[in-house]
């Protein structure tokens, strides 16, 4: 199945390869924010912009899902968040004639790159089926068409209506009602492909698939474990959370196999000494990890506290809190007893001393936070590993005390939220119930499609209209040649989007682009300004107020869109006001704060400066929402990955220029890659043992047992400090490698970081 890469073009003639950062932001950071913004908005617009974001009463920065600390800074705003509001504030929009001039078959060439450039869309397209160009529609028009195909289909279930997590609160609550009142769950979402790990591990254990912290709790913790995730490109605001925690005497523990750039230190640009001085060092302990080695050091971090709980018993364990609050203990006892050192040592790739010096701060610590981001949840074993990470909170009654915690730093900055609201294949009948009532309707109760399975059915035919509320489905979703012949198969595909992307070229036979609103814009509705509302990734809800104008006239907010979409296709007397939701999004949050609990006082609540936060049993009274009602220590079985000879293990990830499948520049700093995208990071023992040499060009290939290789050609080798026999490649270009079928177990997250590849010499023969 060989394919070329998609997005970039598989050769980058200005290509350059430097070295490797250990420390992150300072000077170069706060530069590099400004100038996108000085050089396209000017200097007005970006002001208003830049002292908006994050602020009480501005919007929220949409480039993740950090919180915010209580005492705001004039600028509460990272190098990263910059680049994503300057991205969406642009002036640049795509002309009418672009629509005319570029077929569907000539954008297939372009990166996601050059079609993010082309600007905001500003006016619904159409393409009908059997033509290879969009051409300007109405609104009326376009609704009408959805509408005809909604209700031409034999079952709703024939739809599926994605969900990426950048949508607000009330969008999520509307679209969710729709969608159901149309008559399916199909609810598919980003969080499938990201969190989704997270949440299953996470409910089964403690009963809530959310972070145990607040946001004080870093000010008041001793250690921090920070695994699978490089927040100096990801949650950058982070970095200052864990220098104050280290100023209050925190120990910080980083777990990656890479030695990325904000885990060892970091130049607070808000501070004069980060701007002129060393920073803060940041890690005390890095322990380089094999990919996929988590789940076998956690068991072996545990099997250490039972064993020093041995050896001086009543001094390691929390038996109080163990007697009262869990479940399960006797039986990991039992467990861990045959855990076998030498499997640990082979997973890991560590040494037993590293693992004993983190058992030993581990056991030292009062009070322990563990966090943790990709990683840790696409992987095969993601379930098990995290059931395995609270494992070793419960050991020593870390969740439910302040300063001590779980805590998944979310990716999307309202997936959470969506969530919250009900975008969700399989939500409780505890909501369905709600939400029926409220509503006076019966929701269906059959589990929907997560993003796979939307995937799947469409290959089988079992889809064949594909709704897309923002995101980049086609885009972001593994096997990309497989995903793209079955989005290719479905009759109707359409997009509510601010820019285009990949899935706006590779659609249904008829496909739709409707442009809406971004989270920095003014949204006047018939009752005046509007405002939405997001939950951070601490269950903290808050506004979030568009504060500049619309890019254009005539571009729907994502509200209004669901609204008119929700009129056309069940008629004006399916008993919901949706042209009040529309005018005024309080009657939105009047609904829900009788659908979802913890929203009881919404309009008022959410009014507040700073806004709420959420009920969360383990967090306020160690209440563990689960099937027995205690927290469950459990017992899961480690089945490392095995690397046969000559083969690496890849995983996908991000570069510091880019939100996810959106590219913002060919450059990742803190690695040293410039002006190019197509390189493969391998430890440089690796390239040795390999015959390669750093610098050369190579075809990436991965294998699945009974299917043809997969091959991303023509790739260069960059000597890296990665773990041994790991290596790395960017997402979304790396996509075509993963099999559709490499997904986590029960949570069904594509393997996006763990792919067995071997590397061929370029134009070598391919076995
Ligand atoms: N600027 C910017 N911000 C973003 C995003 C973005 O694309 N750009 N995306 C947002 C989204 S949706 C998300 S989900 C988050 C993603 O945030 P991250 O999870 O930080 O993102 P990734 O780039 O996927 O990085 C995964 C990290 O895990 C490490 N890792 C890989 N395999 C393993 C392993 O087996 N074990 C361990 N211990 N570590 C491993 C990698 O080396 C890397 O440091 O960021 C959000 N914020
Ligand atoms: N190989 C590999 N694959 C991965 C990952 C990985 O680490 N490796 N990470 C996974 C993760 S964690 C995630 S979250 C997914 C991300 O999957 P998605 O959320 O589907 O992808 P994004 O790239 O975030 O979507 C970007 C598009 O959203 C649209 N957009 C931006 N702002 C708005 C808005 O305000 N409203 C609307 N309606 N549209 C908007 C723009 O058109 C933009 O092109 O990818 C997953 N895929
Ligand atoms: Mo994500």
């Amino acid at each position: 199945m060989s394919k070329k890469p998609l997005n970039d073009g598989s050769s980058y003639p200005d290509l350059k390869v430097g070295h490797n950062k250990h420390e992150a932001v300072g000077l170069p950071g706060i530069f590099h924010s400004m100038e996108p913004a000085l050089t396209k908005l000017g200097p007005a617009r970006t002001a208003k912009l830049l002292t908006s974001i994050n602020q009480k009463d501005g919007f929220d920065c949409m480039s993740c899902a950090w919180p915010d600390p209580d005492h705001r800074k004039a600028l509460e705003f990272c190098e990263n968040g910059a680049k994503a509001v300057t991205w969406e504030a642009t002036p640049v929009t795509v002309p009418t004639s672009f629509w005319a001039e570029n077929s569907l078959t000539s954008l297939l060439d372009k990166s996601e790159y050059w079609l993010g450039m082309q600007g905001r869309l500003t006016q619904p397209v159409y393409k009908p089926a059997g033509s290879d160009f969009y051409e300007p529609v109405s609104w009326e028009r376009a609704f009408e068409l959805i509408a005809e195909e909604l209700n031409g289909l034999d079952s709703p279930d024939r739809a599926s209506f994605y969900t990426s997590g950048r949508t607000a609160n009330e969008t999520a609550f509307s679209y969710q009602l729709f969608v159901r009142a149309f008559g399916t769950n199909n609810l598919p979402d980003c969080s499938n492909m990201c969190h989704e790990s997270t949440g299953t591990a996470l409910g089964e254990t403690i009963g809530i698939g959310k972070s145990t912290i607040a946001y004080d709790d870093f000010e008041h913790t001793d250690l921090i474990i920070i695994m699978g995730q490089n927040p100096g490109t990801n949650h950058p605001r982070m970095l200052t959370a864990l220098e104050d925690a280290k100023k209050s005497g925190a120990t910080i523990v980083a777990v990656n196999p890479l030695p990325e750039a904000g885990l060892f230190r970091y130049k607070n640009p808000q501070t004069v000494r980060g701007l002129i001085g060393h920073g803060t060092a940041l890690a005390d302990q890095f322990l380089q990890i094999r990919s996929g080695g988590d789940m076998a050091l956690l068991q072996a971090l545990a099997k250490r506290v039972l064993d020093a709980e041995t050896a001086a018993p009543g001094t390691v364990l929390d038996h109080a809190f163990l007697a009262d609050y869990t479940l399960g203990l006797e039986e990991l006892k039992a467990h861990l007893a045959s855990l076998d050192e030498a499997d640990v040592l082979t997973a890991t790739g560590l040494s037993s001393d590293e693992i004993d010096e983190l058992a030993a701060r581990y056991i030292a610590a009062d009070r322990t936070i563990i966090t943790w981001a990709m990683g840790l949840t696409q992987q095969k074993k993601a379930v098990e590993t995290l059931r395995d990470l609270i494992n070793l909170l419960l050991l020593r009654g870390n969740i439910g005390r302040p300063g001590a915690g779980a805590s998944p730093i979310r990716g999307h900055s309202n997936v959470q939220g969506d969530r919250t609201m009900g975008v969700w294949e399989q939500m409780s009948d505890t909501f369905l119930d709600a939400l029926g009532r409220e509503f006076d309707f019966e929701p269906p109760r059959k589990h929907g499609t997560d993003a796979l399975q939307t995937i799947e059915a469409m290959q089988r035919g079992d889809i064949s209209v594909f709704f897309a509320m923002g995101g980049n489905f086609v885009g972001a979703i593994s096997d990309t040649a497989a995903a793209e012949a079955a989005m290719r198969g479905t009759s109707l595909s359409v997009q509510v989007s601010t820019k285009l992307n990949r899935s706006h070229v590779v659609t249904g036979a008829a496909a739709l682009i409707l442009p809406t609103l971004g989270r920095t814009e003014i949204d006047i509705q018939e009752s005046g300004a509007q405002f939405v509302s997001v939950e951070d990734s601490v269950c903290a809800v808050h506004g979030s107020h568009g504060r500049i104008p619309p890019v254009a006239p005539g571009i729907l907010s994502e509200i209004a869109i669901v609204s008119r979409l929700a009129r056309a296709t069940l008629g004006e007397g399916s008993g919901i006001d949706w042209a009040g939701f529309e005018a005024d999004y309080d009657v939105i949050r009047d609904h829900i704060s009788r659908v979802v609990p913890g929203f009881e006082s919404f309009n008022a609540d959410v009014r507040r400066k700073g806004g709420f936060i959420l009920p969360n049993g383990p967090r306020d009274s160690r209440t563990f929402n689960t099937a027995t009602g205690k927290a469950m220590i459990t017992v899961n079985h480690l089945e490392p990955i095995v690397r046969p000879p000559g083969r690496l293990i890849l995983q996908t990830l991000r570069s510091h220029d880019q939100f996810n499948t959106t590219i913002y520049s060919l450059n990742d700093r803190y690695r040293g890659i410039k002006n190019g995208r197509d390189v493969i990071f391998v430890n440089p023992d690796d390239i040795t043992e390999l015959g390669l040499t750093d610098g050369q060009r190579v075809d990436i290939y991965s294998e699945w047992p009974g299917e043809p290789d997969r091959v991303l050609p023509n790739y260069r080798v960059v000597s890296y400090p990665t773990a041994k026999g790991c290596a790395a490649a960017y997402y979304p270009e790396a996509n075509v490698l993963i099999p559709l079928a490499s997904a986590a177990d029960r949570s069904n997250t594509p393997v996006s970081k763990a792919i067995l590849v071997r590397l061929e010499p370029v134009g070598a023969l391919v076995r």
